[in-house]
């Protein structure tokens, strides 16, 4: 049995593993808890039913969590509280036949949470307990270090499946992670991976079999970054980072005016309709 500690009273939670774990409720968003772990990390879990799909409001609560997160504690656990998926990737209708205004600040929110995830002062792990196709996995990569439920479950790229393009800055930083040849395969192809997939090509760094596994090793891992001396810590990631860091950090606004530019064809809105419309579909189908 576990505690959480809400508004200074301290509650039991039951875990299945029974794994203690000690934890003190700092905040919670529409879509977004944050609960502060005495070990001195924040646990941001998302929460935004049926599929943590990135919409505009839910990115600004995100960017929010991990900006506080990173403020006022010292580690980041970035993981869902949904059972099966981690984070479906961007909200497909922000950018289906998008009004302009909208569209580009939502693009604008999502750069603004992968800066501030990617170069983020603490260290952060992910615990994907569940699927992590296109912008979920991009959340994962700008983690420190990840690890994944198996086997079930899918991460990679597929943005090419839906007849749109990874952005440099997502593909640049799969480039990082697993190497250009395999990032070449992974994008052209939109390649989903299993966990095991992931991990043998080092898409993640850890396979566990259930989330209060991953909750256990990621902690393992957060109490093992934390000890490292925090600024020699930070600037070696930055050492790593800082190329792609700098030039979306620098290239906002023209990125934006791409993006607008290009989700907006007729070559691109058509197979996105497509994908939306299979996807609202597969529903159907699933209940006949
Ligand atoms: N956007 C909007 N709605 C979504 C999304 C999404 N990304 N993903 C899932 N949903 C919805 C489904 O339509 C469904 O809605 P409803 O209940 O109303 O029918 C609900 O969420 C649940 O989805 P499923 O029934 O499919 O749930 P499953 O557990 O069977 O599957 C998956 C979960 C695997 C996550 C599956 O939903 C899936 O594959 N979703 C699509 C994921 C995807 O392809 N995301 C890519 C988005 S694009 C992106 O992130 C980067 C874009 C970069 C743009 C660059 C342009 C230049």
């Amino acid at each position: 049995m576990a505690f959480v500690f809400s508004s200074l009273k301290v509650l039991p939670v039951v875990r299945s593993s029974g794994v203690r774990f000690f934890s003190a409720t700092a905040s919670r968003m529409d879509n977004v808890e944050t609960t502060l772990n005495p070990t001195g990390y924040s646990v941001i879990s998302m929460n935004k039913g049926p599929a943590n799909s990135l919409n505009m409001e839910f990115i600004q609560e995100l960017t929010q969590s991990v900006r506080k997160a990173e403020g006022e504690s010292k580690g980041i656990l970035l993981t869902s509280s949904l059972p099966t998926i981690f984070c479906a990737g961007l909200e497909i209708t922000e950018m289906y036949k998008p009004d302009m205004v909208r569209l580009r600040e939502f693009w604008s929110s999502l750069q603004d949470l992968y800066l501030a995830l990617y170069g983020c002062r603490v260290p952060t792990v992910a615990a994907i307990n569940g699927h992590s196709p296109a912008g979920g996995c991009l959340l994962g990569m700008c983690c420190d270090y990840r690890i994944m439920v198996g086997p079930k479950y899918s991460i990679g790229l597929n943005e090419t499946q839906l007849g749109i393009v990874a952005p440099y800055w997502f593909k640049d930083t799969m480039v990082q992670t697993i190497g250009s040849r395999q990032a070449e395969l992974s994008l052209t192809l939109g390649l989903m991976y299993t966990t095991e997939q992931a991990l043998s090509l080092g898409l993640v760094d850890k396979m566990v079999s259930d989330k209060d596994e991953a909750l256990v090793e990621a902690e393992k891992m957060l109490i093992a970054l934390m000890r490292v001396p925090s600024e020699a810590r930070h600037v070696s990631k930055m050492s790593i980072r800082k190329d792609i860091y700098d030039r979306l950090s620098a290239g906002k606004q023209e990125d934006i005016d791409y993006f607008a530019n290009f989700i907006v064809q007729s070559v691109i809105q058509k197979p996105l309709g497509q994908y939306l419309d299979a996807l609202k579909n597969k529903k159907k189908k699933k209940s006949v």
